[in-house]
């Protein structure tokens, strides 16, 4: 992806190679691969993916392979290399001494900033691995609320195994650690899947498969057993509050304002909304945007809108997309969003 954009600006700003170090993410941005080690060598006219012998990459379009070995560097003439360019979101203070002992005379540039601008915007062939990637997590939940009325499933564990088994079936890969929260679980947004069993309440999801290394993100809350009004109320002020944000979308809406939107919705409940509205995703399951001050909706820059209501010790509920505004909203995680009740 974007390697062309990568190399003009490493000619603009006079870099002679920039050098990115695993297990940077950027490596299987520019070669689609992950790699077990490696780095990936590229100045303004050439690139080299320097691999060991546990891999075997694929060709790869204007990307050059080769074995990594002692004195690797040497070809790379680092005696009359002057500036180098270097990730310091990813770099650890080791290698960067190592770098600094090998290209002694070399100033050094940071590229983070650019390299997550330049993948905040998605070409259409992340786009389409992302939809793919959201296709698979929502089959797989339509196929886990099937089992789930077979009362095969038992504990927190058995559905997220379930739903993974459901997502490796189709090829995906599992973008991050399933999160299965049981009742009063959900109250914790991040709860850690546990053996807790299946009982009557709220339960929630939040999960998502990978695809070509894209990853989607969806959650959905659904009740097992039968919900009493007021928890049937709170569940409608929370699908309301997230499809007015979703309404909110269109082109130099600060994403900031998406999020107030949400919580205006969600009214004296909004003080139970402890995180923020969404985050970007990509290669990794939080990458730029995130919804800091300034940042505008524009096109082609997936988001998660994933508002929830959080009640210590008593319950918690989420309902998340992914999606994309290009022209209209893309909404990639097509499942519905009514409360789906499970007897
Ligand atoms: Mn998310």
């Amino acid at each position: 992806m974007k390697l062309p954009a990568l190399q003009s600006y490493l000619q603009e700003h006079h870099i002679d190679l920039a050098i990115l170090v695993h297990p940077d993410i950027n490596i299987t941005y520019f070669s689609q691969q992950k790699l077990s080690y490696g780095y990936l060598i590229i100045t303004p006219k050439k690139a080299i993916l320097y691999h060991t012998q546990l891999d075997t990459p694929p060709a790869i379009p204007h990307i050059t392979k080769k074995l990594l070995k002692k004195n690797w560097e040497k070809a790379l003439s680092p005696s009359h290399i002057k500036t180098i360019a270097i990730n310091k979101e990813s770099l650890t203070l080791s290698s960067f001494d190592r770098l600094k002992s090998l290209f002694p005379k070399a100033k050094v540039h940071d590229l983070s900033p650019y390299l997550k601008e330049l993948r905040t915007t998605k070409t259409p062939k992340e786009l389409l691995y992302l939809k793919k990637a959201c296709d698979i997590s929502t089959h797989a939940l339509k196929q886990t609320l099937l089992e789930l009325k077979k009362h095969t499933l038992k504990t927190e564990q058995d559905v997220a195994l379930f739903i993974e088994k459901k997502i490796r079936e189709q090829g995906g890969d599992i973008a991050f650690p399933t999160i299965i929260a049981m009742g009063a679980n959900a109250a914790t947004p991040h709860h850690a899947t546990s053996l807790a069993p299946l009982k009557s309440g709220f339960l929630l999801f939040d999960f998502g498969a990978s695809y070509n290394h894209y990853c989607a993100d969806i959650s959905r809350t659904i009740y097992l057993g039968t919900p009493s009004t007021q928890e049937h109320q709170l569940y409608t002020l929370l699908q309301q509050s997230q499809q007015d944000a979703i309404n909110a979308i269109s082109p130099h809406t600060l994403l900031t304002d998406l999020d107030k939107t949400a919580r205006k919705t969600l009214g004296k409940y909004s003080k139970y909304f402890i995180h923020s509205l969404g985050h970007g995703l990509g290669l990794e399951i939080h990458e730029s945007p995130s919804f800091l001050p300034k940042l505008t909706i524009q096109p082609n820059i997936p988001f998660t809108i994933e508002p929830g209501i959080y009640l210590k010790n008593r319950l918690g509920i989420r309902i998340e997309d992914t999606l994309y505004w290009d022209k209209k909203t893309h909404i990639l995680t097509q499942f519905p969003k009514h409360l789906i009740i499970i007897h």
